[in-house]
């Protein structure tokens, strides 16, 4: 198989959400020596991409998307090491500290937004849900990040929101990191209101706004 080959099937396999061969692919690519940059950017990102495409025209449901993302962890679950191991960081487009804010359990979405980011490019920091609002600002001075990520999906915890973005005021910090907010009940207007530096109402506009705010 040669490189165009493998690139082709490993869009294809994201795109039909085949764990197996997504896989299997990027053990081929190690193999090969691929550039494994160039197997992320031009084989595994695309085919995210294009099920985000399919996503929102209503063609892939939620079934769908957390297969292909899930495909897409298994897949840099494989490259990661051999990326460490030669010394070749991926080309990351910053580092984002994400979570689900205080109070509030959901993280399906902030799962896929964490995933896509990862999947194009970002270095991304989970912090999990039901995150304390000061972690949200601890962990990202400790780790020197450009974006915070906060997702809510209850009308009382989108106030977490809030509050971090005035935490952010307290500590003189606002402006060092880009704050997106995300989730059912929140919307432009909110993100407005408070101050956000964006507002994403899935998971791809959620990148797609994050590489307009690096400059993309
Ligand atoms: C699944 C679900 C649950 C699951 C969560 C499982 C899990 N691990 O996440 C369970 C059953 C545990 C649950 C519990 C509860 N739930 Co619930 N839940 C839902 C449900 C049905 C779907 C949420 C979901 O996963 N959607 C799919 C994902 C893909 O969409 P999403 O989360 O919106 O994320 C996308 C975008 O919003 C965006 N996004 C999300 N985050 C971010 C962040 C950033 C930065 C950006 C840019 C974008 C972004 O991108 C994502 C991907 O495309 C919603 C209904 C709904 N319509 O939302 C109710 C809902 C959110 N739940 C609700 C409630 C009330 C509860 C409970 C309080 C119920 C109870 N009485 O115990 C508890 C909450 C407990 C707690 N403290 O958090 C209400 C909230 C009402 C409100 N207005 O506040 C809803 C709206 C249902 C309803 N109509 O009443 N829930």
């Amino acid at each position: 198989m040669n490189k165009e080959e493998i690139l082709k099937r490993m869009r294809t396999a994201i795109v039909e959400g085949n764990k197996d061969e997504t896989e299997a692919l990027a053990n081929e690519a190690i193999k090969q020596k691929l550039d494994l940059n160039d197997v992320i950017d031009k084989g595994y990102v695309p085919g995210i991409e294009k099920v985000g495409d399919l996503w929102e025209k209503g063609e892939y449901f939620l079934p769908e998307l957390i297969t292909s993302a899930e495909c897409m962890k298994g897949a840099m679950k494989v490259l990661r090491p051999e990326l460490e191991k030669a010394h070749v960081s991926a080309r990351s487009k910053g580092k984002v500290i994400i979570g689900t804010v205080e109070g509030d359990i959901h993280d399906i979405g902030k799962n896929l937004v964490a995933s896509m980011l990862s999947a194009n490019g970002f270095q991304v920091i989970d912090l999990g849900a039901d995150v304390k609002l000061e972690k949200f600002v601890e962990k990202a001075e400790a780790e020197n990040a450009d974006f915070i990520c906060l997702s809510a999906l209850l009308t009382t915890t989108m106030l977490g929101q809030k509050k971090v973005v005035e935490m952010l005021k307290e500590k003189n910090l606002a402006g060092r990191y880009k704050v997106l907010v995300g989730g059912a009940p929140v919307n432009q207007k909110w993100a407005d209101d408070i101050g956000a530096n964006g507002y994403g109402e899935n998971a791809m506009v959620a990148v797609r706004i994050t590489k307009k705010l690096t400059g993309e």
